[in-house]
């Protein structure tokens, strides 16, 4: 009895997802609804958790800057990286003061 109530509810969640009008209702789903309240709807949110209204997007990996973990993108975390705002995977200090060359050139301008 036991098994036939699983399958019952593994069919019938099975059929929802199938169903040709579960995306549809998905999609008005997350238009209605703004997670993080920054006007910006679930739906077109890049990071739905975040205030960001701007939606910045450095290095347009359709996930936003203010949830972003490496926001230049060049495959060093944003804690680790001497320039994490521009992207210098090679992470090129050559005084060791932890500031890469990178931002000193930003400070100079
Ligand atoms: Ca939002
Ligand atoms: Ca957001
Ligand atoms: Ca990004
Ligand atoms: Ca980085």
């Amino acid at each position: 009895m036991k098994l036939i109530s699983k399958c019952s509810i593994f069919i019938f969640m099975l059929a929802i997802l199938l169903s040709p009008n579960f995306s549809a209702i998905a999609s008005a789903d997350c238009a209605a609804r703004d997670t993080d309240g920054d006007s910006v709807n679930d739906c077109v949110d890049n990071c739905s958790y975040d205030i960001n209204p701007n939606q910045a997007d450095s290095d347009n990996d359709e996930m936003g800057d203010a949830c972003d973990g490496d926001i230049d993108g060049d495959a060093i975390k944003n804690a680790d990286d001497n320039c994490p705002s521009i992207a210098n995977k090679d992470q090129t200090d050559q005084d060791g003061d932890k500031t890469g060359e990178c931002l000193r050139y930003l400070r100079r301008i």
